[in-house]
Protein backbone atom coordinates (compact mmCIF):
# COMPACT_ATOMS: atom_id res chain seq x y z
CA UNK A 1 0.00 0.00 0.00
CA UNK A 2 1.28 3.50 -0.66
CA UNK A 3 0.63 6.37 1.51
CA UNK A 4 -0.21 9.65 -0.65
CA UNK A 5 -0.20 13.07 0.60
CA UNK A 6 -2.95 15.28 -0.34
CA UNK A 7 -3.64 19.35 0.05
CA UNK A 8 -7.38 19.65 0.33
CA UNK A 9 -8.82 23.36 0.08
CA UNK A 10 -11.70 23.65 2.35
CA UNK A 11 -14.56 26.68 2.87
CA UNK A 12 -17.68 27.39 3.84
CA UNK A 13 -20.06 30.44 3.78
CA UNK A 14 -23.42 29.35 5.54
CA UNK A 15 -24.07 28.25 9.44
CA UNK A 16 -24.98 25.06 10.30
CA UNK A 17 -27.51 24.54 12.48
CA UNK A 18 -25.55 22.02 15.16
CA UNK A 19 -21.96 23.02 14.29
CA UNK A 20 -22.88 26.95 14.26
CA UNK A 21 -20.56 29.25 12.20
CA UNK A 22 -18.24 28.80 9.21
CA UNK A 23 -15.10 28.47 10.92
CA UNK A 24 -16.26 25.81 13.59
CA UNK A 25 -18.24 23.88 10.59
CA UNK A 26 -14.10 23.31 8.78
CA UNK A 27 -12.65 22.07 11.95
CA UNK A 28 -15.64 19.79 12.60
CA UNK A 29 -15.27 18.33 9.08
CA UNK A 30 -11.61 18.21 9.50
CA UNK A 31 -12.01 15.97 12.66
CA UNK A 32 -14.45 14.24 10.47
CA UNK A 33 -12.43 13.77 7.53
CA UNK A 34 -9.48 12.56 10.09
CA UNK A 35 -11.93 9.59 11.14
CA UNK A 36 -12.14 8.05 7.31
CA UNK A 37 -8.86 6.61 6.58
CA UNK A 38 -6.97 9.64 6.24
CA UNK A 39 -4.58 11.27 8.96
CA UNK A 40 -4.17 15.07 8.98
CA UNK A 41 -0.82 15.77 8.85
CA UNK A 42 -1.16 20.09 9.22
CA UNK A 43 -4.04 22.29 9.06
CA UNK A 44 -3.76 26.26 7.96
CA UNK A 45 -5.18 29.40 9.86
CA UNK A 46 -8.43 30.11 8.71
CA UNK A 47 -9.44 33.22 6.42
CA UNK A 48 -12.14 35.24 5.97
CA UNK A 49 -12.58 35.84 1.49
CA UNK A 50 -14.39 37.72 -0.30
CA UNK A 51 -17.09 35.37 -2.34
CA UNK A 52 -16.20 34.93 -6.10
CA UNK A 53 -19.48 33.44 -7.84
CA UNK A 54 -22.91 34.63 -7.62
CA UNK A 55 -23.28 33.56 -3.62
CA UNK A 56 -22.87 37.37 -1.43
CA UNK A 57 -21.78 35.86 1.12
CA UNK A 58 -18.02 35.88 3.15
CA UNK A 59 -16.41 32.68 3.26
CA UNK A 60 -14.58 31.13 5.53
CA UNK A 61 -11.41 29.44 3.51
CA UNK A 62 -8.49 27.20 4.93
CA UNK A 63 -6.23 24.18 3.75
CA UNK A 64 -5.43 20.77 5.14
CA UNK A 65 -2.62 18.47 4.81
CA UNK A 66 -4.09 14.74 4.51
CA UNK A 67 -2.13 11.32 4.28
CA UNK A 68 -3.99 8.18 3.64
CA UNK A 69 -3.74 5.10 1.53
CA UNK A 70 -7.25 6.15 -0.32
CA UNK A 71 -6.23 7.33 -4.47
CA UNK A 72 -7.92 10.39 -5.38
CA UNK A 73 -10.98 8.63 -6.49
CA UNK A 74 -11.87 7.18 -3.47
CA UNK A 75 -10.64 10.47 -1.23
CA UNK A 76 -13.49 12.38 -3.49
CA UNK A 77 -15.75 9.57 -2.32
CA UNK A 78 -15.15 10.50 1.93
CA UNK A 79 -15.00 14.01 0.53
CA UNK A 80 -18.37 14.71 -0.54
CA UNK A 81 -19.58 12.07 2.03
CA UNK A 82 -18.37 14.49 4.49
CA UNK A 83 -20.00 17.22 2.48
CA UNK A 84 -23.23 15.75 2.33
CA UNK A 85 -23.14 14.82 6.61
CA UNK A 86 -22.71 18.38 6.82
CA UNK A 87 -25.95 19.12 4.65
CA UNK A 88 -24.28 20.33 1.87
CA UNK A 89 -26.64 20.13 -1.06
CA UNK A 90 -25.65 19.14 -4.78
CA UNK A 91 -28.40 20.45 -6.65
CA UNK A 92 -29.51 23.20 -7.98
CA UNK A 93 -26.62 26.30 -8.74
CA UNK A 94 -23.39 26.02 -9.28
CA UNK A 95 -21.40 27.52 -6.91
CA UNK A 96 -24.37 28.44 -4.50
CA UNK A 97 -23.85 28.85 -0.51
CA UNK A 98 -22.74 26.14 0.95
CA UNK A 99 -21.81 24.55 4.59
CA UNK A 100 -19.09 23.09 3.25
CA UNK A 101 -16.41 22.58 0.08
CA UNK A 102 -14.01 20.23 0.58
CA UNK A 103 -11.99 20.04 -2.84
CA UNK A 104 -8.45 18.53 -3.49
CA UNK A 105 -5.74 20.98 -4.87
CA UNK A 106 -2.98 18.59 -5.49
CA UNK A 107 -1.70 14.80 -4.69
CA UNK A 108 1.91 13.64 -4.21
CA UNK A 109 0.90 11.81 -7.57
CA UNK A 110 1.30 14.28 -9.90
CA UNK A 111 -1.86 14.49 -11.82
CA UNK A 112 -4.61 13.01 -12.51
CA UNK A 113 -7.77 13.36 -14.72
CA UNK A 114 -11.07 11.38 -14.57
CA UNK A 115 -14.37 12.39 -15.69
CA UNK A 116 -15.32 13.77 -11.91
CA UNK A 117 -12.08 14.45 -10.84
CA UNK A 118 -8.86 16.85 -11.86
CA UNK A 119 -5.55 17.28 -9.97
CA UNK A 120 -4.25 19.59 -9.61
CA UNK A 121 -7.74 21.53 -9.31
CA UNK A 122 -8.39 23.51 -12.79
CA UNK A 123 -8.59 26.81 -11.05
CA UNK A 124 -6.46 26.83 -8.03
CA UNK A 125 -3.75 29.32 -9.29
CA UNK A 126 -5.99 31.97 -9.73
CA UNK A 127 -7.53 31.53 -6.32
CA UNK A 128 -5.76 33.28 -3.52
CA UNK A 129 -8.33 31.97 -1.07
CA UNK A 130 -6.81 28.07 -1.84
CA UNK A 131 -3.39 29.75 -2.44
CA UNK A 132 -3.13 31.87 0.52
CA UNK A 133 -3.88 29.04 3.42
CA UNK A 134 -2.05 26.51 1.29
CA UNK A 135 1.34 28.33 0.97
CA UNK A 136 1.23 28.14 4.93
CA UNK A 137 1.36 24.57 4.75
CA UNK A 138 3.04 23.57 1.89
CA UNK A 139 4.40 26.62 0.65
CA UNK A 140 7.35 24.11 -1.44
CA UNK A 141 5.23 21.69 -3.08
CA UNK A 142 5.51 21.79 -6.94
CA UNK A 143 2.53 21.97 -9.32
CA UNK A 144 3.33 19.40 -12.20
CA UNK A 145 1.83 21.88 -14.70
CA UNK A 146 3.47 25.10 -14.37
CA UNK A 147 6.65 23.91 -12.51
CA UNK A 148 6.12 26.74 -9.77
CA UNK A 149 5.90 26.31 -6.18
CA UNK A 150 2.75 27.13 -4.56
CA UNK A 151 4.90 29.74 -2.92
CA UNK A 152 5.65 30.75 -6.19
CA UNK A 153 2.36 30.58 -7.50
CA UNK A 154 0.98 32.61 -4.41
CA UNK A 155 3.38 35.38 -4.67
CA UNK A 156 2.52 35.61 -8.46
CA UNK A 157 -1.11 35.86 -8.06
CA UNK A 158 -0.45 38.14 -4.94
CA UNK A 159 1.27 40.74 -7.08
CA UNK A 160 -1.80 40.35 -9.49
CA UNK A 161 -4.16 40.99 -7.19
CA UNK A 162 -3.17 44.03 -4.75
CA UNK A 163 -5.06 46.28 -6.74
CA UNK A 164 -8.45 44.86 -7.93
CA UNK A 165 -10.11 42.82 -4.83
CA UNK A 166 -9.15 44.11 -1.22
CA UNK A 167 -10.03 41.86 1.81
CA UNK A 168 -13.75 41.78 2.64
CA UNK A 169 -14.70 44.02 5.37
N1 LIG B 1 -15.77 28.60 -3.51
C1 LIG B 1 -16.46 28.58 -4.62
C2 LIG B 1 -16.91 29.79 -5.30
N2 LIG B 1 -16.44 30.98 -4.72
N3 LIG B 1 -15.28 32.18 -3.07
C3 LIG B 1 -14.52 32.18 -1.97
N4 LIG B 1 -14.10 33.34 -1.47
N5 LIG B 1 -14.16 31.03 -1.33
C4 LIG B 1 -14.55 29.81 -1.81
O1 LIG B 1 -14.21 28.76 -1.21
C5 LIG B 1 -15.36 29.77 -2.98
C6 LIG B 1 -15.70 31.00 -3.58
C7 LIG B 1 -16.84 27.32 -5.25
O2 LIG B 1 -16.33 26.23 -4.65
MG1 LIG C 1 -14.62 24.76 -4.42
MG1 LIG D 1 -15.99 21.49 -4.40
Amino acid sequence: MTLHRYIVALGSNQRHPRHGNPSAILWAALHEVGRRKCRIDAVSPTIRSRPIGPSQRVYCNGAALVSTDLEPRALLDELQAVETLFGRRRQGQRWRSRTLDLDIVMWSGGCWADENLMIPHPEFRKRDFVLGPAARIASDWRDPITGLTVQQLHRRLAKGLTRSSPPPR
